[in-house]
């Protein structure tokens, strides 16, 4: 049964937005199931903003009936942050029909979008005018803009162009109090007192919702080529790494490492990917070289890095794609991983950083803690090496049952794997963020007075606590 005061809301959000894009029947699982479908959660109302103006009456609407909003963009993350909690109180506000490309300005190198357009329609957009907009990962056909700021999304570029927030000049957010801020700016010095920007970046839709930004734009390259090398082991791949910034400098675009089961995986639920060199070897590694003068010029720069790592033994086979077609399958390969290890079954998700000198050794002690707790667990080992970032997943022993699995062995197999994270230092969560699936682990792993700070912002800009309540901080 809704409350009376819920109804009043209802009523107050169908006169602000129309009857239509307030929506609390039909089958809304595409807004209220998180991507992984490990989660199912039921919103009082699903709302569907068209401007800053609606989000912004929408907010104060819910501030005036103390219920707490989810801000959503593509749904697509994987730590449970977007979708509302199970008691049927919760505003979800997507954002999605808030897509259009506001400005593009060619000397400023920027571009200015709301915070629902759909990364591949910014990265088009950008194209389409002459230019790259470098940020890129495997879910970029539905993710928003939105989205990426408020998970600060890494991706495959990160190794050159950094995360989301090292792209983004200016942002426009709907507060706590249904304000908005207006700093769409796109300037790359200003110095006037706190980064609010950076502030909200990663917040997850706990401090803000994000209602457009303003972008960095980067020339397109006159070439990009790349290459799938085997490896005998992490240790090549980190050197391989080294080899390929002293030889290629700014050109690396991208460096990527994949385990051998990772691999395995595509090949027995995508065959007609055709996965190359992973038989025969532990790991392989996709690399990328962006170059500004010509392709023949990358691909010599190319070869001869090549020649030098096999010459060194840290590369022990390598192709280098011979067109667009054979380089977009590669990327297609490692894109597929994620989508693989569903199709193989529910499995535990870490998306860690430590230190790149200590990857090798992070790898090597963590599978044998692991391989030791649990007879048969497979390790789904992969993901951006260049930034120090790995996907460390674990897939259940063959043939188990994997709710079981999940049961008996999650909150272990976690706990082992982000205590070897601490040991070198690192984070347990390099590109995903916090949502609600690690808000508990989060005070185990974080710094003690950071953690406090985070809490005193949390509080100083949302109060009531009424922005996306029990992801990040409690
Ligand atoms: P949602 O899932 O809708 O929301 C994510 C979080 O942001 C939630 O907390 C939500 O409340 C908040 N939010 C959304 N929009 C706003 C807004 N406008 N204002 C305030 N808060 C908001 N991530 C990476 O970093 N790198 C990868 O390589 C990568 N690859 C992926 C591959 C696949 C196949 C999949 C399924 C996911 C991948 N992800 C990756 C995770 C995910 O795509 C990113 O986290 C992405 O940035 C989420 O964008 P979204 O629009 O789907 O956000
Ligand atoms: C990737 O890099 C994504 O492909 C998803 O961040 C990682 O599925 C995962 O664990
Ligand atoms: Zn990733």
């Amino acid at each position: 049964m809704r409350q009376p005061a819920s109804l009043d809301l209802l009523i107050a959000l169908r006169e602000l937005l129309g009857e239509a894009h307030v929506l609390t029947s039909g089958d809304l699982s595409a807004y209220e199931q998180d991507w992984r479908k490990r989660t199912r959660g039921q919103a009082l109302a699903v709302v569907r903003p068209g401007s800053t103006q609606q989000v912004a009456d929408v907010v104060k609407a819910c501030a005036q009936a103390n219920v707490s909003i989810v801000p959503q963009g593509g749904n697509t993350g994987l730590v449970v942050g977007g979708i509302p909690d199970n008691t049927g109180a919760q505003v979800l506000l997507s954002l999605q029909r808030m897509n259009a490309i506001r400005a593009i300005d060619a000397d400023n190198l920027t571009l200015t979008a709301e915070a629902g357009c759909v990364l591949q329609n910014v990265q088009q957009a950008a194209e389409q005018s002459g230019f790259l907009f470098p940020l890129s990962l495997g879910a970029e056909g539905s993710c928003t803009l939105g989205g990426n700021l408020a998970t600060n999304a890494g991706g495959t570029q990160v190794v050159r162009y950094g995360n989301t927030r090292e792209l983004c000049l200016g942002l426009e957010v709907v507060t706590a109090q249904g304000d908005v801020m207006h700093s769409l700016s796109g300037l790359r010095k200003d110095n006037t007192g706190y980064d609010l920007r950076h502030l909200m970046i990663g917040s997850e839709g706990t401090l803000g919702i994000i209602t457009a930004a303003t972008m960095k734009l980067y020339p397109m390259p006159a070439a990009r080529l790349t290459a799938w090398a085997a490896v005998p082991s992490v240790a090549h791949a980190v050197k391989l790494l080294g080899l390929a910034h002293q030889h290629l400098g700014a050109g690396v675009t991208g460096f990527e490492m994949m385990g051998q089961f990772a691999l395995r995986l595509v090949d027995k639920h995508y065959p007609q990917l055709r996965v190359p060199l992973w038989q025969d070897t532990p790991y392989c590694v996709l690399l990328e070289n962006s170059d500004s003068e010509s392709e023949a010029h990358a691909r010599q720069r190319f070869e001869h890095l090549l020649e030098l790592a096999l010459e060194d033994g840290c590369v022990s086979d390598a192709v280098v794609a011979e067109n667009l077609s054979q380089a977009r399958n590669l990327w297609h390969i490692r894109e597929s991983i994620t989508l693989a290890q569903a199709e193989e079954g529910l499995n535990i998700k870490h998306d860690i950083s430590v230190p790149i000198s200590s990857i090798p050794r992070f790898v090597e002690e963590t599978d044998a803690l692991l391989t030791r707790e649990i007879s048969g667990v497979r390790l789904v080992n992969f993901g951006h090496l260049g930034d120090g970032n790995l996907h460390y997943n674990v897939q259940a022993p063959e043939g188990c049952d994997t709710q079981a699995f999940l049961r008996d062995h999650e909150d272990r197999v976690n706990a082992l794997v982000y205590q070897s994270v601490k040991r070198f230092k690192g984070s347990i969560s390099a590109e995903h963020g916090v949502g609600s699936m690690k808000v508990d682990s989060l005070p185990h792993y974080k710094d003690p007075v950071a953690l406090a700070l985070m809490q005193r912002i949390k509080h100083a800009l949302d109060p009531q606590g009424l922005l996306n309540p029990g992801r990040v901080v409690r």
